[in-house]
């Protein structure tokens, strides 16, 4: 029997994101199968039984009266849930190693970065200044992790291995060995109060659009070595509010700020992060999600759904993540 086909729409801009790029990798995972590109008017949309999706405009998938299964191409679906289009099918997002992997080396990159205090001293060498300040040891200063999940729970693993304390805070209780865990909204303070560098893992969602703000900020523990904590977000740009970002660090209440992702992407010629002395500024790449694995991961589960085996994976639909 014929396969049903696999329709990719993809959209995004960078590189990475590149349809093309997709539409070979799925051509080799999936040799026994129709993987279209979308929009395509020739082929009939009934024959689509998966898609694999990144942004797709709204509405685009209700066309596949056929659908079965929705695979999200990246981790996040908070631009899938914004889709009120959406149909009511299994949605499956991406867990896999390769981007928990890049996600951990992005996290220990910055928090080393702030920890081991090199603005000042990248600063030091542009103005050839020999004058190192004191330097303390990881085990001084402690990180908390938002989002104690694929990318959180692997990350915390790494920070401690490097000699950092970590605590860690999510939506549910969490045990993890040697990590003081806390959740909810009610646990949030006495995380936040330990926090020396605060990390953004979590997925956008109605309950953490603008969770990290200046009420948050300004419970940050400021008694570390650092003098100043430090916020990086690679979660989502609408889960921080940019405003009180800025502020926080002109008023001193953040000492320096890694981020990843923005209210607006591309972010704007005229946003003062671009050149703000405090902020190390990534273009949304912490974790770049690979064809290769990804495309895999795809074939995988649907050739295990196929045999009446579970997805893995699937969005909770009505947590948003
Ligand atoms: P998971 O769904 O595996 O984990 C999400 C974590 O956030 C869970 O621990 C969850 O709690 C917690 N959480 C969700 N809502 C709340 C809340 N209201 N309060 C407290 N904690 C909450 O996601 P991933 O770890 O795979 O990915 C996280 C996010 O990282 C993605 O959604 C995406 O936005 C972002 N991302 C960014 C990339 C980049 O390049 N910048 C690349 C990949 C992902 P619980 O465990 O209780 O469910
Ligand atoms: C993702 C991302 O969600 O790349 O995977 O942002």
């Amino acid at each position: 029997m014929k396969k049903g086909a696999l329709a990719l729409l993809v959209r995004g801009g960078t590189d990475n994101w590149a349809a093309s790029r997709w539409m070979k990798r799925f051509g080799d995972v999936c040799p026994d199968r129709l993987v279209v590109e979308m929009p395509d008017p020739s082929f009939d949309p009934a024959e689509v039984h998966y898609a694999a999706v990144w942004k797709p405009k709204p509405g685009d998938l209700a066309a596949f009266k056929n659908l079965r299964v929705i695979f999200n191409l990246g981790a996040g679906v908070d631009a899938l849930m914004a889709d009120t289009s959406l149909p009511d099918l299994p949605l499956v997002r991406v867990a896999v190693s390769d981007l928990t992997e890049r996600m951990t080396e992005y996290v220990v990159l910055h928090a080393l970065m702030h920890h081991r205090q090199e603005l000042y001293l990248r600063e030091s060498q542009r103005v050839k200044r020999w004058s190192p300040q004191p330097q303390w040891a990881a085990g001084a200063i402690t990180v908390g992790i938002m989002g104690l999940g694929a990318l959180g729970a692997h990350t915390v693993g790494v920070l401690k291995h490097v000699g950092f304390k970590v605590v860690g805070w999510s939506r549910s209780p969490k045990e993890i060995a040697g990590v003081p865990c806390f959740h909810g909204e009610q646990q949030l303070e006495a995380f936040l109060r330990q926090t020396d560098i605060l990390v953004s893992l979590l997925p956008l969602t109605t309950d953490t659009h603008g969770i990290l703000n200046r009420a948050v900020f300004e419970k940050l523990n400021r008694s570390s070595p650092m003098g100043a904590p430090v916020l990086i977000n690679a979660g989502r740009g609408a889960l921080q509010n940019e405003a009180d970002i800025l502020s926080c660090l002109e008023d001193g209440t953040l000492g320096g700020a890694s981020l990843d992702v923005y209210v607006t992407e591309p972010l704007p010629a005229d946003s003062p992060f671009w050149s703000h002395p405090k902020v190390v500024l990534t273009p949304h790449n912490a974790a770049d999600t690979d064809p290769e694995e990804i495309s895999k991961y795809v074939a995988q589960q649907i050739e295990r759904f196929e045999a009446g085996g579970a997805l893995e994976n699937v969005v909770d639909r009505k947590q948003g993540y």
